[in-house]
């Protein structure tokens, strides 16, 4: 059989090496990755030797700005893998998504692993699985680390995963500048377009754009950054934080056990 690629990406203490040696058990092979001094982890699945499972460095976004976060983008932007489990701390979604939503831009398959949900009840914490599902557009499963739990379903669901459903959408005005600049450069990609907005140094020597491109995404960047009266990379950042604070009201309710007004 053919073996099936499934790399694991998350926040740090999200649960990756927890749940990295669950799936491999002890048959891991520790390096480096080329160039840096970051290790490199990886194993077979322990109920079917055909499914390979990297592990790459915990961060919080693919901004480039550290050498974790430049290894994990490099990976997610090549055609080393087939599926993302990207694995999150169910008992803190709104930071914990922040990377979700640049990982679903990349346009591959992206499999939601919500762990320490042992956590949610005893934190008075509901998270609607179904809903966050459909808002993201990919598959969510319940896991938990400590207890074992959710890891035959998890990788049964990465094994048939498909590219996520539905696109991100940020505010109008946004959308509309992406637009834009997508017919201006010939770009599809979302995370490619979104990287070009930023002014991305690696992404825009990847699409190397021809001058006339480049003074069509600059004159749209200008127009944008006048009307968000903000920088482009802020502009961006924003767009991510308000979302997330839409979806979180919609996907999670916080209950009080026993509440008393002393007021
Ligand atoms: C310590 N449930 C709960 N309750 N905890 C979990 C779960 C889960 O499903 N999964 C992981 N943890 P890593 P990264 C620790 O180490 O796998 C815990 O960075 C401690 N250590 O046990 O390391 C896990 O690889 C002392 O907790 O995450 C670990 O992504 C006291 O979450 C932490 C309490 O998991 C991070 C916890 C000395």
């Amino acid at each position: 059989a053919e073996n099936i690629r499934l790399a694991l990406v998350g926040n740090p203490n999200s649960g990756k090496t927890s749940s990295l040696n669950l799936l491999t058990g002890s048959n891991q092979y520790v390096g480096n990755w080329p160039g840096v001094t970051v290790e490199r982890k990886s194993g077979r699945y322990v109920k079917n030797k055909t499914i390979i499972i990297q592990d790459l460095p915990g961060i919080y976004s693919l901004s480039p700005f550290t050498p974790e976060e430049n290894v994990t983008r490099d990976y997610l932007l090549s055609d080393d893998y087939d599926a993302v489990i990207n694995i999150i701390d169910a008992t803190n979604i709104e930071r914990n998504l922040y990377l979700t939503t640049q990982l679903i831009e990349i346009g591959k398959p992206v499999i939601l692993a919500l762990n320490m949900t042992d956590l949610l009840a005893r934190n008075n914490i509901f998270i609607d699985m179904e809903k966050l599902a459909y808002s993201l557009g990919v598959p969510v499963v319940s896991i938990s680390a400590l207890k074992n739990k959710g890891f035959d379903e998890l990788i049964v669901t990465a094994k048939k995963a498909a590219p996520p459903e539905v696109h991100l959408h940020f505010d109008e005005r946004f959308e509309a500048s992406l637009s834009e600049l997508s017919v201006a450069t010939q770009l599809d990609n979302r995370f490619d377009l979104i990287k070009v907005f930023e002014n991305d140094a690696k992404i825009l020597k990847k699409v190397s754009l021809s001058q006339s491109q480049v003074d069509d995404v600059s004159e749209i960047v200008k127009i944008t950054e006048d009307i968000f009266l903000d920088d482009r990379q802020s502009i961006v950042v924003n767009e991510r934080y308000q979302y997330l604070t839409k979806l979180v009201e919609l996907v999670e309710r916080k209950t009080q056990g026993i509440r008393l007004n002393i007021s």
